[in-house]
């Protein structure tokens, strides 16, 4: 997969090949990461590549000319990558998004800068808008660079001997469960006996229990789409049991 990345800023994009899973993706040429200068694409002395709104207020926006040849471009090199605005006013970005992008040939991440690119831009030459969340960042790298890092670890390969992407919370539906590692006892707190167990079967069912709990206190919101299994509903039911039984044992103390 290629990611080709249309931004003011392309020397931010060097923090992806720093370390971690996105630059040995890259050594590997499961993908190429490739940004390219907007303002190359200015033929004006000044290379501008904003302007003043139409229309007044404050801030500028990012004009047309450039960004369209620039879009243009990376198009003619890459003719079955698909073409992606990062805005506030975009999709929002999500694993199932993720999911859906790293199926693409190639994207085309366009970053915009200012209050925003010229709106003829986005008609004619973007195919979707994204967003990465209800926050004000100061311009799309950032946003970019959150999509390739998701996007890149579903490339198969790119994860290695890591544990695939198909386990992790996102993709059962579930916050994950904690984890533990040596030592046994850490500052008086010790790790949870079951692990210790060597019987897979109750860690299976403990792991999932937690990661139940988890989604229920933390992110209720995740369940409410989910199918759960016969044994997570009878799970559920026993905890609402005593849950139950013990507030029917209380009086009020206050
Ligand atoms: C004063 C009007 N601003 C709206 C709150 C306009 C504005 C334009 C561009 C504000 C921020 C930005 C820069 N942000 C992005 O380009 C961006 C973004 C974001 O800010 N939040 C979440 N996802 C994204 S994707 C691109």
């Amino acid at each position: 997969m290629n990611f080709t990345i249309l931004t003011l800023f392309p020397e931010m994009f060097s923090a992806l090949l720093v370390g971690g899973i996105v630059k040995r993706a890259v050594e590997r040429q499961y993908i190429s990461i490739e940004p390219i200068n907007i303002r190359s694409f200015a033929k004006d002395r000044h290379r501008t590549v904003d302007d003043r709104p139409y229309g007044g207020g404050c801030g500028m926006v990012m004009k047309p000319e450039p960004l369209a040849e620039a879009i243009r471009h990376a198009r003619e090199k890459h003719p079955e990558a698909y073409t992606l605005v990062l805005t506030p006013q975009g999709r929002l970005f999500n694993q199932q998004v993720a999911q859906e992008l790293a199926g693409c040939a190639g994207l085309i991440l366009v970053c915009g800068r200012y209050e925003g690119i010229d709106e003829r831009v986005r008609e004619d030459l973007v195919d979707d808008e994204l967003s990465v969340g209800d926050y004000v960042l100061t311009g799309g790298e950032l946003a970019a660079m959150v999509v390739i890092d998701a996007v890149s670890r579903l490339i198969p390969g790119t994860l290695g001997s890591e544990r695939s992407a198909q386990e992790d919370s996102f993709s059962t539906g579930l916050l994950e469960y904690p984890q533990y590692t040596r030592p046994k006892s850490f500052e008086g707190s010790n790790v949870p006996e079951v692990l210790l167990s060597g019987d897979h079967n109750a860690i299976r069912r403990w792991r999932r229990q937690t990661s139940l709990v988890r989604t229920v206190l933390k992110r209720p919101d995740l369940l409410m789409d989910q199918p759960l299994t016969r044994d997570d509903i009878e799970f559920m039911k026993k905890l609402q049991q005593d849950i139950n039984t013990i507030i029917g044992k209380q009086s009020i103390a206050s």
